[in-house]
C-alpha cells in the first residue's frame, strides 16, 4: 500500500474543499474573501486563536507596523470609509482591532478554523488533490492549497550555550505571552537589534530597572515621525485614498511614494542634504526608498545616505563612544540593504542611566547562565531575557510543514540547495499548490497588504481560469523553475543586497543556502511577467484536464 492510499483510507470522510488557504493574515484573508465571492468553496486553517497573522503572534511591547496609514490596510472602500486609525504607524493591538473589524465586515470567521496548525500535506496523485494534516490529527482533502504563511512564520533562536540554564523569564518576540509581560523594575536583556529588538527596547527603556542591549550588528534605524491621527484629518485624507491605492499598485514596493528620478551624485551637496532632510522629516521609509534613484545601486551614492544617517544618530547620543558603537564610521554594510527599522526614541535611550549597550562584535556572547548573559567573562544579571533574534524568513515557515509532492520528495528536500519556484508562486513536483508572499516573489520587498492584493489577484485569476478551463492539475515545470531562479538571481546580482548578511539573503540562519529570497526587480516588472505567463495560457505550467473522480 502506498503512502497516499494509507492516508486516503485514514480520511474515511474527507472534507471536500476547493481551495484550502493556510494562514489568516492579510494574504489569507484576502484569498478567502475573493475566492468565496467567485463561488469557490474556500476555507482557512489558522494556527493562531484569531485573525491577524503576525499581529497575533508578535504582541510584544512596542510591536507596531512601520508602514504609514493608509498603506497598511485593504484598498476596499467598504472597509476604509468607516475605519479610522489613532496613529500614523498603528500598534499590534490596533491592527488586531482592524482585523476584527474586517472579520465582521467580510464575515470571515465562519470559514476559518482557528487554533488549527497545518503540520503536513501530501499530494494524492490518483485524485489530484492534497491531503492536509492538522495538529488535531485530522486529514482534509482539497483540490488546491494556497499557502499564505507570510515571511516570518518560523522564529529563530540561536543555539546559545547554556540557554536552557537561564532561570529568569525568556521569550522570543514572536512567541510573546498573549497576557503580556511587565518590565517594571526588572533587569531586562535584549539579544538582537533588528526591528523587533528596537521596538521592545523603546518600551523596556522606560520602565525597566536596567536594560542591556546585546548588539551584534548596529541597526540603521530611521526616524518614524509618529503622529496621532484624528477623524477629521482622516476624512480629508480619504479623498485621496483611491489615487493613493492606485499608486501603491503601480509602485515598485507597494507604497505610494512618488518616483525618484535623480542620482545622489548629480546634485550639489546642498541639494542632496535638503532632499535627505526632507525625507527624514517625512519619516517612515521615505529616507530608505524615496530620496535618490541610485542609493541601492551605487556604492558612492549609498555612502552619502549612510553618512547623513550617521550624523543624525551622533547628534542624539551624548557619549561619543556609545554613538560610535551604534553608528560606526565604517558602515557595517551598505545603507538599506539590510532592512532598516523605524524608531521613536531608540537613540535617546542610550543617554539614560538605566540603559547599556554591549557590542558583541568586539566581545562575542560566550554563554547564557542561570543568572543572565556572559560576555567577555562578565555576567550580566537579568530577570527577563528577550530573544529578538529574528526569523528563518520566507522559506522557513513553509519547509517546517511536511509538504510532500509527486516524487515523494518534501519541499524541504526540494529546496535543500536553495528555494526555486516558477514566478514565486508555484513549485515543480508540487502541483495544485500556490504561494502568496513566497520566495522569489516580491514578498519581503513589498508592503504586505499591497502584495496580498496584487499577487493575490493573480493567483485568484489563475484559480478561476483553471476552473473555467476544467483543469484539475496544474504544475510548474522544472525548466520554468530554473529559468525564474536564474532571472531572480541575475537581478539580485545587479543590486547591493548580496553585500549584507541579512534575512533577505537567508544569511541570518547558519547553514541556510545564501540566495536572494525576494524578487528584487520591483512589483511592476514582476507582475508584467506573471501577467504575460497567464495571457499565454500559463507558460511554465503543465495543465491537465479533469479526471473522472
Ligand atoms: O529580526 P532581524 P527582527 N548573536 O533578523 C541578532 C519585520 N519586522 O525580528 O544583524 C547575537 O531583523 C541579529 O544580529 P545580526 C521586518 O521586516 C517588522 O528584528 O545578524 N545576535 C539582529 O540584530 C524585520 O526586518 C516590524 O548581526 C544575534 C537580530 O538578532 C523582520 O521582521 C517589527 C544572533 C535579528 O534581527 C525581522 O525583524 C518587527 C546571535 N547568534 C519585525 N543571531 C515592524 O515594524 C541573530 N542575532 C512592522
Amino acid at each position: 500500500m502506498t503512502g497516499n492510499q494509507s492516508k486516503s483510507a485514514q480520511s474515511s470522510q474527507p472534507a471536500e474543499i476547493d481551495v484550502l488557504i493556510v494562514g489568516a493574515g492579510f494574504a489569507g484573508v484576502y484569498q478567502l474573501q475573493q475566492l468565496r465571492k467567485r463561488g469557490f468553496n474556500a476555507q482557512i486553517f489558522e494556527a493562531g486563536a484569531t485573525l491577524g497573522g503576525i499581529w497575533y503572534w508578535n504582541c510584544y511591547p512596542g510591536a507596531r507596523v512601520d508602514t504609514h496609514v493608509p498603506m497598511y490596510e485593504f484598498s476596499d472602500k467598504d472597509l476604509w470609509q468607516d475605519w479610522n486609525w489613532s496613529e500614523r504607524f498603528p500598534d499590534w493591538a490596533e491592527l488586531r482591532r482592524y482585523f476584527a473589524y474586517v472579520d465582521k465586515k467580510w464575515d470571515l470567521s465562519k470559514d476559518i478554523s482557528f487554533n488549527t496548525r497545518v503540520i503536513a500535506a501530501e499530494f494524492d496523485e490518483a485524485q489530484s488533490q492534497w491531503l492536509v494534516t492538522t495538529d488535531d490529527g485530522k486529514v482534509t482533502r482539497a483540490n488546491s492549497v494556497v499557502f499564505c504563511t507570510g515571511f516570518a512564520a518560523k522564529s529563530y533562536i540561536p543555539e546559545f550555550e547554556g540557554l536552557e540554564d537561564f532561570e529568569g523569564v525568556s521569550h522570543h518576540t514572536a512567541h510573546w505571552p498573549q497576557e503580556g509581560l511587565d518590565f517594571t523594575g526588572k533587569r531586562v536583556g535584549i539579544i538582537g537589534t533588528g526591528a523587533s529588538g528596537v521596538q521592545v527596547a523603546q518600551e523596556a527603556g522606560g520602565t525597566a530597572a536596567a536594560l542591556t542591549i546585546f548588539q551584534r550588528t548596529p541597526i540603521l534605524a530611521l526616524a518614524m515621525q509618529q503622529k496621532k491621527l484624528d477623524v477629521a484629518t482622516q476624512d480629508e485624507m480619504k479623498k485621496e485614498y483611491p489615487a493613493r491605492y492606485k499608486r501603491r499598485n503601480e509602485s515598485s514596493g507597494g507604497f505610494d511614494f512618488p518616483e525618484t528620478e535623480k542620482s545622489a551624485l548629480e546634485v550639489s551637496d546642498e541639494e542632496r542634504n535638503a532632499t535627505f532632510e526632507d525625507a527624514w522629516s517625512k519619516g517612515g521609509f521615505s529616507f530608505w526608498s524615496n530620496t535618490f534613484n541610485d542609493i541601492l545601486l551605487n556604492m558612492e551614492a549609498n555612502q552619502t545616505a549612510y553618512d547623513f544617517w550617521r550624523s543624525k544618530v551622533h547628534a542624539r547620543v551624548t557619549d561619543p563612544a556609545i554613538a560610535e558603537t551604534l553608528a560606526p564610521k565604517i558602515a557595517p554594510h551598505p545603507f538599506g540593504v539590510k532592512r532598516p527599522s523605524l524608531e521613536q526614541n531608540y537613540y535617546e535611550l542610550f543617554n539614560q542611566n538605566n540603559v547599556a549597550v554591549v557590542d558583541l562584535k568586539k566581545t562575542p556572547l560566550e554563554k547564557i547562565t542561570a543568572a543572565g548573559v556572559q560576555v567577555d567573562g562578565k555576567e550580566h544579571e537579568l530577570d527577563i531575557l528577550v530573544m529578538a533574534t529574528g526569523f528563518d524568513a520566507v522559506t522557513g515557515g513553509l519547509i517546517q510543514i511536511d509538504i510532500k509532492g509527486t516524487r515523494g520528495e518534501t519541499l524541504k528536500q526540494h529546496w535543500e540547495k536553495g528555494a526555486k519556484t516558477q514566478l514565486g508562486v508555484a513549485v515543480n513536483g508540487f502541483p495544485n499548490m500556490l504561494l502568496v508572499y513566497g520566495p522569489q516573489s516580491p514578498s519581503g520587498f513589498c508592503n504586505g497588504p499591497s502584495c496580498a492584493e496584487i499577487q493575490g489577484d493573480w493567483i485568484i485569476k489563475m484559480l478561476e481560469d483553471m476552473r473555467q478551463q476544467e483543469i484539475c492539475r496544474y504544475e510548474a515545470t522544472a525548466e520554468a523553475e530554473a529559468t525564474w531562479t536564474d532571472h531572480v538571481n541575475m537581478i539580485g546580482e545587479m543590486t547591493m543586497f548580496p553585500k549584507a548578511d541579512s534575512w533577505y539573503m537567508g544569511a541570518n540562519i547558519p547553514g541556510k543556502p545564501r540566495q536572494i529570497l525576494n524578487y528584487p526587480g520591483g512589483v511592476q516588472l514582476y507582475m508584467e511577467q506573471c501577467n504575460n505567463a497567464a495571457k499565454e495560457g500559463y507558460t511554465g505550467f503543465v495543465l491537465e484536464g479533469f479526471k473522472s473522480k
